[in-house]
């Protein structure tokens, strides 16, 4: 198969106008009966129907009524003789698939002996034959038949309209879809499961019926979700007016997912990582990313399924609006300005940390891609996260009613269609005519077109005569795949200045459109110091010498709190890049040390900020300020700052620890999820200090806590503490942890994830992780699992994975092209793993692209896979 460009596009030649389904539902074989009622597009060149079609088998094509010839073109069936003219004409075709044998997870599948199906972004034709493309919408009637005690629930999209009893222990159900929809949003569920249900009513008087599906047994760790997507069904009419659409909206729950969560028109399918919890089993972490998941999917009922894209380079259309929704969202439920603040905060730290590498990259790409090889690798950092943060500059150029007056306009000129990115952004921006988004447009589009990181460089000067404080700033893009050169982009840039009393003085918005400008603040005292892009208002990496004494002034001063972490940040760094190019010891001075302490004992300041401020730069962070990367360098230096602040700050961490570790009955709000992170993080840096010195106390208090905990978040973060820190402790406790969450899948994934993700001493990761594949609990064919281990060593552990004797990468060859074999969806994200490897210092490098080679060479290659390869090594 050959690569597709954006450039490319054509309408499609025939609509599908009506969409009859009718499954026969077998694990080793099921019947697919489609009827279909087509037309020729006017608008478009007569030509023969082509669908596309996936691993099925073809029974019987019929034209009205008639049987018909055909002939295959690859997997494509072709149908050349149709009637001719632009009547609507019926199609019928009958195939069989076989459920059971698909590893791949896309199409029709069985998971736990229940049906389930993944359509985004091609498995429909691996369903039945059809013109699996976003910009074909149909109306669907689907008829689902099955046994009746293996399959009792029968679901798909919209109301149900029919059910009863059939022959042999059989029955059916039949569900109509009262909307258009691509065929991606096609879903069908049937199995044993029972359903959390909630009557809600909308603003406008209606009633709606909620159900959250899962696993018997499972009912208890449902409530959350449906909390959370009543929330969000509120949250869309409040804030932008868009109520829910459906009489009834479904979630539903399988343990084989190959992502997060699909928001199928009204039957939005979940991994069930992202919708089971209860305190006994779900950390802190968990019941916010669940908030935040069905959220997403939610929204997409309008951002994605009412108005939908035309392509799929257009993806990020509908997910970087709806990223941006969701953090909207999570933000808003925050409440009070520092819990918003936190958030912000750790939305930008996925973007710096994730798409940061990904825009300096062999797979960077424009936020709207101009080709792929293989759709699949492009559910990306970029497209969703860094596509949210284009919304969101949006947002800040129109504000925030301008925003939504434009999503009004956006509705109404395209409820129904499936459209472009520019489309929407001409919608906010003519909603707003005197806005600098209007008349910044063209070149604002460019964040669409261009990829890579923009830099901004900023100097500063003060002019002792006439107190003006003048900002040089400029801005550059490095080349990406593709793309060697770069115009300038539309940067928001909100500031502040801060006095040498610490009071602010000035503060404002530049938006930065040239090359390079100058930004005048008149009336400023002498020592300000300027804080730069606050809030993160723009998605660029932004240069600005600022001094010691600037940044602890900042960590100490500044009014706005994403400003403030960033300083504390921008501290670790530099003493982390320090010590990374000297040969010395890292010593931490005394001025960094106490800053982090006034921090942690500061009288007003959130427990959740507090423990943001004092969590290090993550290794990947610091190891993207590098030319070269030796990953075990970065990690020794970094675990050196952490014994250092431990054992510098021990009474305080002690006072942290002992004055946030009760929080009385748990709820996952953020208040008391912030007390019990920072209680967390406390455990961990008092046991890291009890390593250095020998001392048992706060091991024992590590292992107390762990046994006694009354929620997964202390017992975790207790455990967490005993293996991060080395203590021999930890391995009882692990085994105590296995022991006693034997039977909660989700549970010992986090045991796994957390031993593969340990700190490495003396290469015992990748052993530990190589027996850990031979756990009776471990399968590498569900998603989560091998996610947990596998992923944890490769992706998450760069300090055990860059072994300078390569069995790391070894082991990342060969699970590549194991997992390849199985589901190469998750192959091909494991393969990421390795993009950045120019970077490391020898041997790594050499190793790490003779791994890549090993796995290019392979024979039989996944498209998903050879499209990270080949891209890997060009
Ligand atoms: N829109 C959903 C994408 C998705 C997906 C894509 C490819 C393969 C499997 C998948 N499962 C879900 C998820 C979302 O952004 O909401
Ligand atoms: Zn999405």
């Amino acid at each position: 198969s050959a690569v597709i460009y954006r450039a490319d596009y054509q309408p499609p030649p025939f609509w599908i106008d009506t969409v009859e389904l009718c499954f026969d539902l077998d694990p080793a074989k099921t019947r697919v009966l489609n009827r279909m009622k087509l037309r020729r597009n006017p608008d478009v060149p007569q030509q023969p129907l082509k669908l596309d079609g996936d691993e099925l088998n073809l029974a019987r094509v019929m034209v009205n009524g008639q049987g018909t010839s055909f002939r295959m073109e690859g997997s494509r069936l072709v149908l050349e003789n149709l009637p001719e003219g632009y009547e609507p004409f019926e199609l019928e075709i009958f195939t069989t698939c076989s459920p059971a044998k698909n590893t791949k997870l896309m199409g029709l599948y069985v998971s736990n002996d229940s049906f389930f199906t993944q359509c985004e972004a091609e498995g429909f034709r691996r369903i039945t034959y059809f013109l699996d493309r976003p910009d074909v919408m149909a109306s669907y009637t689907v008829t689902l038949r099955a046994d009746k005690q293996k399959y009792p629930v029968l679901l798909s999209n919209g109301n149900l309209v029919d059910h009863g009893d059939l022959d042999e222990g059989r029955h059916y159900a039949r569900w109509v879809d009262p909307f258009r929809k691509p065929c991606y949003l096609f879903a069908l569920v049937a199995g044993q499961l029972v359903a959390r249900e909630q009557k809600i009513a909308t603003r406008n008087g209606k009633e709606h019926l909620l159900q959250v599906y899962v696993r018997p047994g499972d009912l208890d760790k449902t409530e959350h979700a449906m909390n959370s997507l009543m929330a969000s069904v509120a949250w869309d009419e409040a804030r932008f007016g868009l109520a829910l659409d459906l009489e009834r909206f479904m979630i539903v729950a399988t343990s084989d997912f190959n992502m997060g969560a699909m928001e199928n028109k009204g039957l939005n399918i979940f991994n069930t990582k992202y919708v089971l919890a209860n305190q006994a089993t779900a950390t802190d972490t968990d019941f916010s990313n669940i908030e935040s998941v069905v959220g997403h999917e939610y929204f997409h009922n309008w951002t994605g399924n009412r108005i939908t894209c035309r392509d799929w380079f257009q993806l990020s259309l509908k997910e970087g609006l709806t990223v941006f929704r969701d953090q909207e969202f999570s933000q808003d439920l925050a409440g009070e300005a520092s819990a918003r603040a936190v958030k912000r905060i750790e939305d930008v730290r996925v973007l710096r940390t994730a798409q940061f590498p990904e825009d300096a990259g062999p797979m960077a790409h424009p936020v709207r891609p101009d080709q792929y090889l293989e759709i699949n690798n492009f559910y990306t950092v970029t497209i969703y996260e860094k596509g949210a943060e284009v919304v969101r500059m949006m947002q800040t150029l129109v504000g925030r009613e301008g925003f939504a007056r434009g999503m009004t306009l956006y509705f109404q000129r395209h409820d129904g269609q499936a459209v472009t990115c520019e489309d929407f952004a001409q919608a906010i921006a003519d909603a707003n005519p005197q806005s600098r988004l209007h008349e910044l447009l063209p070149q604002f589009k460019r964040w669409y077109s261009q990829a890579g990181t923009p830099r901004v460089k900023a100097g500063a000067h003060w002019d002792a005569v006439t107190g003006q404080y003048e900002l040089s700033l400029s801005q550059s893009c490095p080349p990406s795949p593709g793309q060697p050169a770069k115009e300038p982009f539309v940067i928001p840039i909100a500031w502040g200045l801060i006095g040498p009393d610490g009071r602010e003085v000035a503060s404002g918005m530049h938006v930065l459109t040239q090359a390079s400008e100058t930004l005048t603040i008149p009336g400023a005292p002498a020592g300000a110091v300027p804080s730069l892009l606050r809030g993160f208002s723009a998605p660029v990496i932004l240069d600005f010498d600022y001094t010691d004494e600037q940044l602890l002034a900042l960590l100490e001063h500044d009014t706005d709190p994403f400003n403030r972490w960033e300083a504390g940040q921008r501290l670790a760094v530099n003493r982390a890049l320090a010590a990374i190019h000297g040969s010395g010891e890292i010593v931490l001075d005394n001025a960094f040390i106490g800053a982090m302490r006034s921090i942690l004992r500061h009288r007003t300041l959130d427990a959740a900020f507090k423990e943001l401020v004092l969590t290090l730069p993550a290794e990947t962070y610091i190891a993207e300020q590098l030319d070269v990367v030796d990953p075990q360098r970065v990690h020794a230096v970094r675990e050196s700052m952490r014994e250092q602040m431990a054992t510098a700050l021990q009474d305080d961490w002690a006072w942290a620890y002992e004055h946030h570790k009760d929080n009385g009955a748990y709820r996952p709000d953020p208040v008391s999820s912030g007390r019990r992170a920072l209680a967390g993080l406390a455990l961990t840096h008092l046991c890291i200090a009890a390593r250095s010195s020998g001392d048992g106390v706060w091991p024992g208090k590590a292992y107390q806590r762990f046994k006694d905990a009354s929620n997964m978040t202390d017992r975790f973060n207790a455990l967490s503490a005993l293996v991060v820190s080395g203590q021999d402790l930890a391995r009882s406790a692990l085994d105590k942890f296995h022991c006693m969450f034997k039977d909660e899948p989700l549970v010992l994934d986090k045991w796994f994830s957390l031993q593969a993700g340990a700190p490495d001493r003396g290469g015992n990761i990748l052993p530990a992780v190589r027996q850990l594949m031979q756990h009776p609990d471990f399968n590498i064919r569900n998603p989560n699992r091998a996610r947990s281990l596998i992923f944890s060593y490769c992706s998450a552990n760069p300090g055990a994975f860059h072994r300078a004797d390569a069995a790391g990468y070894v082991f990342w060859s060969d699970r590549v092209m194991e997992l390849d074999a199985i589901n190469p969806q998750v192959a091909s994200r494991l393969a990421r793993a390795l993009d950045r490897w120019r970077k490391l210092a020898e041997p790594m490098r050499g190793a790490a692209r003779e791994a890549i080679a090993r796995v290019a060479g392979k024979p039989d290659l996944s498209n998903d896979v050879r499209e990270v390869v080949t891209r890997a090594l060009a």
